[in-house]
């Protein structure tokens, strides 16, 4: 195997890795409203329930980091929501974020 070939498969792994959430239970969406949206800052604050993913055994209203700037102008304050929140680089995130029906 020459370095080129060496070099296109570790693209190829890197690339079939990166298609691949990481961790599996990201995609639980949980209720919340939100309560301020600091679109300069990237930020949401959602109050929510219990949270046993993060030990959060009551309902809390918290600051979350949006994982995409975008999501700050898809809600407001007020908003009934459900989102997916994860830990990015131990920061409290939002990855997805919805309106509730
Ligand atoms: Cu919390």
């Amino acid at each position: 195997m020459n370095i080129r070939t060496l070099v296109t498969f570790g693209a190829l792994a890197l690339a079939t890795l990166g298609s691949f959430p990481v961790i599996a239970q990201t995609d639980e969406f949980i209720a919340g409203q939100v309560t301020k949206v600091d679109e300069s800052a990237g930020k949401i604050t959602i109050k929510h329930g219990p949270l046993k993913k993060f030990d959060m055994d009551e309902g809390m209203t918290m600051v979350f980091h949006a994982a995409d700037p975008a999501m700050t102008k898809t809600v407001k304050a007020g908003d009934k929501v459900r989102f997916v929140p994860d830990r990015i680089n131990g920061q409290f995130t939002v990855t997805k974020i919805e309106k509730a029906k």
